[in-house]
């Protein structure tokens, strides 16, 4: 079986690399020349639990290379990023082209799998453009019985941090734009995955992958409003949380400063985008998620007006626990905003980077360790819940000021503390 993957990315290179495992070749896809050097190296640009090895094992025995030339294959992933642009909607100029590209080497028998989080209807318009390019090609759903090729979704479902794991083990939801073609990729998807996979049409495929992450932003954002009232009450957000929690039909999330990554805050847009009227709640969410991050800010402020001058330290800059990554993360807002109010009394600390990134650039801010932020900093916001973080006893902290944004110190006693009263004003 030869597979080609389009887009070299998070979900790409995790998912070329599992499927070259599996037995198939694979042929990775990707704009920029330099990720194409780096992967035929036997090398990886992103940071991923154990993906180094895989791909050095799947390269050197010539399972996996990459180019910048699509090549006639037997099943075609697309994996390529879908933002949105100013007023929300929805970019799948990435998709489009992946498909533009594929649809000149495309035969009979093949299978082309979207996987790039997309609108609903995406999928049809990647099947309509393949059939404006390739005439000569019966396409699924559009000329009656019988199909030349095969076209599904199927939306990639893993979580940073553990892509490897769950790109085996999670379930998958398979749409086809046909049921043929949703069995066809249903035995693609079987010669790795081990979770169940489940067929459907695919635009409900489209629409599953935009509710799972909507679910998960309102449910933050509920933690989030909470906090937030707990702050003005003077109550403990994380105390209330775990009590109620104690209810068997109550499983509260976790507050923080904000919710980042490049799925949670961008999908919920896509629903609100396809049907504005009707999605106040989803839209209100992601609001209540976004404004938490000034919320953090104010509160970080009024703390460290309680020292003045006294060095601040702020731990973590990615967007959650024990990740490398610092796009799209609330903790990168808040303490960047403090650093360019602040200036040198902002120390950083984030045992995941190796410099401060650009939004740092100029603010006098600097990156120091946990040690050093022990011995030297009385007071301490907490942005990122990670391991290091959590290990640090209370009596290297006991007599410090915490704003802890993750709830990691629930020992910090009152006063300065996570608990402390506070009214917001303006
Ligand atoms: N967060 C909270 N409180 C919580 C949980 C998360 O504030 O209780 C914050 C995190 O700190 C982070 C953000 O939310 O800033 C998102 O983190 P996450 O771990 O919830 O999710 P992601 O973005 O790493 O991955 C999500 C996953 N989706 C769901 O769990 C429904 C993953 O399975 C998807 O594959 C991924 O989005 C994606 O690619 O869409």
């Amino acid at each position: 079986l030869k597979v080609v993957v389009v887009g070299l990315g998070y979900i790409g290179l995790p998912t070329a690399a599992v499927i070259a495992r599996s037995g198939a070749r694979v042929l990775g896809i990707d704009v920029s020349a330099r990720v194409v050097d780096t992967v035929n190296s036997g090398k990886v640009h992103i940071e991923e639990v154990d993906l180094d090895g895989l791909v050095q094992g799947v390269v050197a025995r010539g399972a996996l290379r990459a180019s910048t030339a699509i090549e006639p294959a037997d099943v075609f992933v697309i994996a390529v990023p879908t933002p949105f642009g100013d007023d929300h909607a929805p970019d799948i100029s990435h998709v489009l082209n992946a498909a533009a590209g594929i649809a000149p080497v495309l035969k009979a028998g093949d299978t082309v799998i979207l996987e790039s989080t997309s609108p609903v209807g995406t999928t049809e318009q990647v099947r309509d453009l393949i059939a404006a390019a390739r005439p000569d090609l019966k396409v699924p759903g559009l000329t009656g019985n019988g199909a030349d090729i095969a076209i599904a979704y199927c939306p990639e479902r893993v979580l940073p941090g553990r892509i490897l794991v769950e790109l085996i083990d999670n379930d998958r939801v398979i749409g086809g734009i046909t049921p043929r073609c949703a069995r066809k990729a249903l035995g693609f998807y079987r010669r790795f995955v081990r979770g169940a996979c489940v067929t459907t049409n695919a635009r409900a495929a489209e629409m599953t992958k935009l509710v799972e992450n909507s679910y998960r932003d309102v449910n933050i954002a509920f933690a989030n409003e909470l906090s937030v009232v707990a702050d003005e009450m003077g109550l403990d957000v994380w105390e209330v949380i775990r009590l109620a929690n104690r209810h068997p039909r109550v499983n509260i999330l976790s507050p923080g400063p904000g919710v980042g990554g490049h799925c949670i805050a961008v999908d919920p847009w896509f629903i609100v985008h396809g049907a504005p009227d009707h999605t106040p709640l989803i839209r209100t969410a992601r609001e209540v998620n976004d404004a938490k991050v000034d919320h953090t800010i104010a509160r970080a402020e009024a703390l460290i007006a309680e020292m003045p001058g006294a060095p601040v330290a702020c731990l973590g800059l990615a967007f959650k626990a024990n990740i490398d990554d610092f796009r799209e993360s609330p903790a990168v807002k808040v303490a960047a905003a403090l650093a360019r109010r602040h200036g040198r009394r902002i120390r950083i600390v984030e045992p995941y980077a190796e410099a401060l990134p650009a939004a740092f650039a100029g603010t006098g801010a600097e990156l120091t360790d946990i040690d050093e932020a022990i011995a030297t900093c009385p007071i301490f916001i907490v942005l990122v819940d990670h391991d290091l973080f959590k290990s640090v006893p209370l009596d290297e902290r006991a007599d410090k000021l915490v704003y802890d944004t993750r709830g990691i110190w629930p020992d910090q006693p009152a006063g300065g503390a996570t608990t402390k009263p506070l009214r917001m004003t303006g």
